[in-house]
């Protein structure tokens, strides 16, 4: 008898703003994937908004996953993405070593254009950096590979330096290395793919304009199609497009940056690229 895919989501819920868990969650299922939720945290907007609550649920982590266990539950994939603390990042640690599953996605999200986002230190990098070494594949930005590397941010991606980010990120870890939002053209945002120490490079055209959450939209879409079965550089690519036509279509609607990009308007184009 067959069973449906089931994808542990470790995110946080931030009710306004489009990213995180709120994300996962229409991404994965729209995929068919069933999404088994762990908040982190609830917010009532992200961190990008002036005076956000933030609901802590540290401690509800490893108890999640410990009665799961109890039930006798499998699973397919384990996917985090914004953790709220330190803590929070070594309990995510423990909960991959609990569970066998083919694929282990690590979005290190940390920050974005040079600068950590509000809440993080240095002392939350180098845990993360213990993270992925749990990974089978992790999707840093180039900021993020930055603050995982030690290595300065630049404005200026040229191949040399994207190059010198990856060789530092297989020095830390095993896992594939996707990096996104790569500056490297004036009219194209390239997506690097290093796997089994090959890199590929992906180009979409520049939408020039910024939103928050496009990190999750595309790694929640990379996994969707990494677990029905397309390869790393094709689920990069299916992902990577799918955030470019999101952006363009969002640019047509009155939104700001902090608001996020519209995907849930543009579904049908995603299960294309899934062929769903
Ligand atoms: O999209 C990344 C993200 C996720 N969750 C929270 C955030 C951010 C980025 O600012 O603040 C709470």
């Amino acid at each position: 008898m067959q069973r449906q895919q089931r994808v542990i989501a470790i995110n946080d819920i931030s009710s306004f703003g489009k990213c995180s868990l709120t994300v996962a969650i229409s991404i994965l299922g729209a995929a068919g994937l069933e999404t088994c939720a762990v908040p982190t945290a609830v917010l009532s907007a992200h961190t990008g908004f002036k005076g956000y609550t933030f609901c802590d649920l540290t401690e509800n982590i490893l108890p999640s996953a410990t009665h799961w266990k109890s039930l006798g539950l499998e699973f397919d994939g384990i996917y985090s993405g914004y953790l709220g603390s330190v803590k929070q990042v070594d309990y995510v640690s423990e909960l991959m070593d609990m569970f066998d599953v083919k694929i282990k996605l690590v979005d290190p999200v940390m920050g974005d254009d040079g600068v950590l986002y509000d809440g993080f230190s240095q002392e939350y990098c180098e845990h993360m950096r213990k993270l992925i070494k749990r990974a089978d594949v992790i999707v840093p930005n180039v900021t993020e590979s930055c603050l995982l590397t030690g290595i300065k941010y630049k404005e200026e991606h040229t191949k040399e330096y994207i190059d010198e980010l990856i060789n530092a990120l297989n020095e830390i870890c095993d896992a594939s290395v996707i990096i996104t939002g790569i500056n490297s053209k004036e009219d194209k945002i390239t997506t690097a793919v290093c796997e089994n120490g090959k890199t590929r490079y992906i180009e979409n055209e520049k939408q020039r304009a910024v939103y928050s959450g496009t990190g999750d939209v595309f790694a929640s879409t990379f996994m969707s199609a990494l677990m029905l079965g397309n390869s790393l550089f094709d689920s990069a690519k299916i992902a990577a497009e799918f955030v470019g036509e999101c952006i363009e279509l969002t640019k047509t609607f009155s939104s700001t940056r902090h608001y996020g990009i519209n995907f849930e308007l543009n579904t049908k184009s995603l299960l294309e690229k899934l062929k769903i």
